[in-house]
């Protein structure tokens, strides 16, 4: 007797992939359901609250492209709209398309066990239902597992104290409140330049600096808005055509080639333009060579120095163990002047330790610091974090948090061995994983759509990717590490955390070849009848 099943696709997350999936397997007349640990849809935007969210991509290449009536109706009303704006942009989108039926928010995939007989996968959900499907995919996000820091007495504090990924619902007056804050990635960056001025007293408990630049953020005035969506095609068309899936290409110059003077002219007009320019759209070298990030990283150190009035802390701001751009770059507004604010104090834990949460505060090895509030802003297990929360069981009972326990193995990171009919849309290893999301997304998922039109029309009920295919794969990604400054560099990038058991060394999760050559890759595949890949029709 044919298995009954209750859904022919279930899909983990429905943050920004996750909605769109949703709809494209809905074309395909699939009966689908999104189950979410949200109560709401909204991934990323939904969760991140914290004052100061917002894109570090324009906001109009950030949105969808697949529907020019969405496109036509849209306005978003800055260059880089905060989480508020896009919040309300996904729930935009969900209502237009007649979506919201299609998911079950408030609800966590505990488990997922793959069966072999019949080729299907039974998915636990936290409120004990077991829900029986023939394809699992994945949009579970890159920075959605959370990591809180290892510090003895973090029950004890009697304030409150969160996450910036669990930042409460309700707004948090801070007025006149002491908060202390720990972390400075590109998260608590945002916080701090805009709760300095909010809050009675703000310490900073920074462990390694980061380079970062102004975001140079601005309303969109209607005449830039009717240009933005006249030319929209053009945008998208850049976007396809760049690396990173930004509007910022890298200037092909040779570093060595351009005269002192242009080069300075250049980085001036680089560090007051608006977003990643400064970052993606500079000399290729920059990110390339010793000698070109050197000198880079000087010319920052010394917009740093500028514009932070205290040279003792100026200097504790100016990253010494990474050169610019091998980390992901913090785009910021105003941060560097909160440490003007005398209100606003940083503290190097490198050189005073922080020795335990206690009751009232956070005591270094030379201070007790008194607080009403603190603030971990300390960062996600990134990329396979999310995977590694779920037991998910393929053939022969192997777990895939155990199958990576050293770093994820995939094949173009959409699908891993022994783990028929799970499809990971922005797995590890894929290119959405290193480019502007929506960017990368998009494409999976119109690739993934392909894909099962072609099962359906072949009648096939099964894919899985076979072992040398993912070898080859593995080997792939590793090329782009060997020589590129950023694989130097300790970060979530690289796969580091230090709160997680094991994320101590280099871990190969990100593709860094650039969304075109991806494009190319995978589009190839695709025409070869999905080289890698073997059906079958159970
Ligand atoms: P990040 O970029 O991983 O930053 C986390 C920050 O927290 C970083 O400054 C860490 O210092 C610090 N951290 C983490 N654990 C500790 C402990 N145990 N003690 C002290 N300091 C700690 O995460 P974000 O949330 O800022 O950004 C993530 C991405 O979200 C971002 O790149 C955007 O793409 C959106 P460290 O640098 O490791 O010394």
């Amino acid at each position: 007797m044919p298995i009954q099943l209750d859904h022919d696709v279930v899909i983990v997350g429905a943050g920004v992939c996750g909605i769109y999936l949703l709809y494209r397997m809905r074309e395909l007349g699939f009966n689908v359901t999104v189950i979410e640990t949200g109560n709401e849809p909204g991934g990323t935007w939904y969760w991140n609250r914290y004052p100061g969210a917002r894109f570090d991509s324009e906001s109009y290449t950030y949105g969808y492209s697949f529907s020019k009536e969405l496109l036509d109706e849209w306005e978003w009303s800055e260059h880089f709209s905060g989480q508020p704006e896009t919040l309300r942009y996904l729930q935009h989108v969900i209502d237009r398309f007649d979506l919201s039926d299609g998911f079950q928010c408030g609800l966590t995939v505990e488990k997922a066990l793959f069966n072999e007989d019949d080729s299907t996968w039974s998915v636990t959900l936290s409120d004990g239902r077991i829900l029986r499907c023939q394809f699992l995919m994945t949009a579970v996000g890159l920075l959605s597992a959370h990591t809180l820091p290892n510090i003895p007495g973090m029950d004890d504090f009697q304030g409150r104290s969160f996450h910036t990924y669990h930042w409460p619902k309700e707004h948090v007056d801070m007025t006149g409140l002491r908060v202390g804050i720990i972390g400075t990635g590109a998260t608590g960056v945002q916080v701090i330049a805009d709760i300095a001025d909010k809050v009675g007293d703000l310490t900073v408990f920074q462990r390694r600096p980061n380079w970062c630049a102004p975001l140079n953020n601005g309303p969109i005035d209607p005449a830039e808005q009717a240009s933005i969506k006249s030319r929209y095609d053009e945008i998208f068309a850049v976007c396809k055509s760049t690396p990173g899936g930004f509007l910022h290409r890298p200037d092909r110059r040779r570093y060595d080639e351009v005269s002192e003077e242009e080069k300075l002219e250049f980085w001036e007009e680089l560090y007051a333009g608006r977003g990643f320019g400064v970052w993606l759209g500079n000399f290729r070298d920059v990110l390339m060579e010793p000698e070109a990030n050197k000198a880079f990283s000087e010319f920052i150190a010394g917009k740093i120095r500028q514009r932070v009035t205290g040279p003792e802390t100026a200097e504790k701001l100016i990253p010494k163990d990474h050169g610019f751009g091998t980390r992901r770059v913090p785009l910021e507004t105003r941060y560097y002047e909160a440490y003007n604010r005398d209100n606003v104090h940083l503290v190097d834990i490198n050189e005073t330790p922080i020795e335990r949460i206690t009751e009232t505060g956070i005591r270094t090895s030379n201070e007790s610091f008194e607080f009403d509030l603190i603030i971990y802003a300390t960062g996600f297990d990134a990329i396979t974090g999310a995977f590694d929360r779920i037991e998910i069981v393929g053939k022969g009972g192997q777990r895939l948090r155990d199958k990576w326990r050293d770093g994820p193995e995939t094949y173009l990171g959409l699908q891993t061995a022994g783990f028929p009919n799970l499809l990971m849309l922005a797995g590890p290893q894929s290119a959405s994983v290193s480019t502007n999301f929506p960017r990368g997304i998009e494409e999976t998922v119109d690739w993934v759509t392909a894909l099962m039109r072609h099962m359906q029309k072949k009648a096939h009920t099964r894919i899985e990717v076979d072992k040398a295919s993912e070898i080859e794969w593995c080997e792939h990604v590793r090329g782009f590490y060997e020589g590129a400054l950023i694989s130097t560099t300790k970060s979530w990038f690289t796969g580091y955390n230090s709160n997680v058991a094991g994320h101590d060394t280099l871990r190969h999760l990100v593709y860094f070849g650039g969304a075109p050559k991806f494009r190319e890759r995978v589009t190839e595949v695709a025409a070869n009848d999905y080289t890698g890949f073997q059906f079958d029709s159970v």
